[in-house]
């Protein structure tokens, strides 16, 4: 989704915004711009569609100058992908905006505004925000002002950065549903809608809350709530590292991003699990005294996050004997739902700032869940500050925006759920025993597993030319195969869907021919037999399967069928293990097809909008 860099600094600060949405690159965007101002007022503006790099090499030391400075990535909404279209926005060369979100209520202000002589160059709903700062600093006594009377105008959703070109000293900000974070330098400021494109120069951040507007110059920062009260935010070191942003020798971040999960996970579990249980209060303050309560879960997430929730039920379920129910984000918020006694909500998301969960979060607290806990990759973002209750994943920064070691940091984050859930819910010993057992060898299994490269290398040239594929799987491994088809469908372009294979003769066999792969995942545990005759069905159809399974299992492959023996695994892990030869399924054929595998086409990261 978009990106905003901003900076009000001494110096040129023109490298330091175009080397900010560099860094922003990885959360999707088709056109990039950037507006400079000098301390004598002069604004320089540059747009382009396409990559940064085009911004980057338009800009020469003429075209750009200036020590106080706004700059964005965008990923159109409101008006297609144009240079006109693409921020900063100005409003009579004198205001100058950059915006993430949605103005819902732009129609409206739109008419209002051209009413009072207004002429609007875009199409975009960020424009009424250049237009209605400017008219009310008509009646305002600063530019802080005029942003704290506007937002009042403003419904739905907004990260916004806002220049007057006859103030060059200062820069307004205004946070309503789309994160952003100051980046606190020597003599220089900084802002950000993620703390990564600050990296290079500050460690030191200050994440903005709901509501709050800051006065951003280049030795203060100065911020109001919601009711205009100056307020002071934590300032937080931020241990992410720089090089975060680095592909560390790997052609793409995903290919770095799978072949980290071993050391990921390993991180994720130190301190957090020993050889008989879970350390105390893993999930947040007071967890354990508010986990003993709990008989019922809601999970709610969005994307790869929500196949995490789908997994977890299985695990809750079965293991922990604590019923759960699993939901869509942007289901669950416009739906009226029923609340179970003792139910803790769990918003899983690797951004923390997905608008859907979070919505989903803020009203679960109105419903009157008895707690709330997120399951989070990011420190500090939306979900994590505002839940009861927070357990990091600690993936480390994910750049690619197909999701993979943010996806199997959750997925070991629900085991250890099962075991502090099971511990009050008559979790049966054996069964424990065999999840920590299980999550020991989690890594090295993972490592293990990723030796399948060299195989799965070779099968992705059979899927180049293929349109549409299947995938299948029973029981925990179902979610697992639906993980897969979102992977392939999401870099590779080629449409994939996922049964849970017990539906196959519900619908899905009618399309089964020679040019449409089927991928099954199959461990070998007590749904084999019953997978086996899935298979079965397939092949007596002409299908062409690709089967990722125990050895034990004893599938044996032939002229319809491929086998991909994937290393025996405790059973409770057996969905992680399952995940990683799928991640590098699609990324194989998305190399292959030669899509833009960190950035495919029109998606993003970081859903900030709903
Ligand atoms: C949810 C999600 C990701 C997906 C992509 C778009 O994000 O669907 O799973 O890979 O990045 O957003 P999150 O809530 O987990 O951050």
């Amino acid at each position: 989704m978009c990106g905003i860099v901003g900076a009000v600094a001494e110096r040129n600060v023109v490298e330091i915004l175009l080397e900010g949405l560099k860094r922003l690159e990885y959360r999707g965007y088709d056109s990039a711009g950037v507006a400079l101002l000098s301390d004598s007022g002069e604004l320089r503006r540059l747009r382009r569609v396409g990559k940064v790099q085009e911004l980057a090499d338009a800009v020469t030391p003429d075209n750009s100058i200036g020590s106080t400075g706004i700059a964005h990535t965008r990923w159109a909404t409101h008006g297609g992908v144009t240079e006109d279209n693409a921020h900063p926005h100005t409003s009579t060369e004198r205001i100058a905006v950059v915006h993430n979100g949605i103005i819902e209520n732009y129609l409206d202000l739109r008419q209002q505004l051209t009413n009072k002589g207004y002429t609007f160059s875009s199409d975009t709903d960020t424009e009424t925000i250049a237009h209605t700062v400017n008219e009310v600093l008509k009646s305002s006594s600063s530019l802080l002002e005029a942003v704290q009377k506007s937002v009042k105008q403003f419904h739905g959703a907004y990260g916004t950065v806002i220049m007057d070109t006859q103030d060059p000293s200062r820069v307004v900000v205004a946070r309503s549903g789309s994160p952003l974070v100051i980046g606190l330098g020597l003599g220089e400021n900084f802002i950000a809608s993620d703390q990564l494109a600050l990296l290079p120069v500050t460690r030191r951040f200050i994440f903005l809350e709901e509501g709050d507007v800051a006065e951003v110059t280049r030795r203060e920062v100065n911020i109001f709530d919601v009711d205009g009260n100056p307020v002071e935010r934590e300032i937080i070191e931020s241990n992410v590292e720089h090089d975060a942003g680095d592909k560390g020798g790997y052609r793409h971040y995903m290919l770095k991003e799978i072949h980290e999960q071993p050391t990921v996970v390993r991180n994720a579990l130190q301190g957090r699990l020993t050889e008989t249980g879970i350390a105390p209060n893993l999930f947040g303050d007071n967890a354990d005294d508010i986990l003993k309560d709990v008989r019922h879960v809601q999970i709610i997430a969005c994307g790869t996050s929500y196949h995490a929730g789908m997994t977890a039920r299985y695990w809750l379920e079965q293991y922990a004997n604590v019923s759960c129910n699993v939901e869509i984000a942007s289901e669950f918020r416009y739906r009226k739902s029923v609340v179970h006694p003792n139910s803790l909500l769990v918003t899983i998301s690797q951004s923390g700032e997905t608008a859907d969960t979070l919505a989903a979060l803020r009203l679960a607290k109105e419903l009157g869940y008895m707690s709330t806990l997120t399951i989070c990759n990011v420190p500090g973002s939306s979900l994590v500050r505002e839940s009861d209750l927070a357990y990091m994943t600690k993936a480390g920064a994910e750049i690619g925006v197909a999701s993979t070691k943010a996806f199997t940091t959750q997925l070991t984050a629900f085991l250890l759920l099962t075991l502090a859930l099971g511990e009050h819910n008559g979790l049966d010993a054996s069964a424990k025993a065999a999840i920590i057992q299980g999550l020991n060898s989690l890594p090295s299994k993972l490592e293990e597993t990723l030796s399948l490269t060299a195989g799965i290398e070779g099968l992705a040239v059979e899927f180049a030319d293929k349109h549409h594929s299947l995938f299948l799987g029973r029981g925990d491994q179902y979610p697992i195969a639906m993980e897969g088809a979102l992977k392939l469908k999401e870099i590779s372009y080629i449409h994939a869907e996922a049964y849970a294979s017990g539906e196959l003769k519900h619908g899905p066999l009618a399309l089964i021919d020679d040019e449409m792969p089927v991928i099954v995942v199959a461990p070998n545990n007590e749904l084999l037999e019953k997978l086996k005759s899935n298979v079965e069905e397939v092949r007596a159809r002409g299908g062409i399967m690709y089967v990722f399974a125990d050895k034990d299992a004893h599938f044996k492959g032939d002229d319809t069928m491929r086998v991909i023996n994937v290393p025996h695994c405790e059973e409770a892990i057996a969905p992680i293990i399952y995940t990683i030869p799928l991640q590098l399924l699609s990324y194989y054929v998305a190399l292959i097809k030669g899509t833009d595998v960190d950035q495919p086409r029109n998606l993003a990261k970081s859903v900030t909008v709903e």
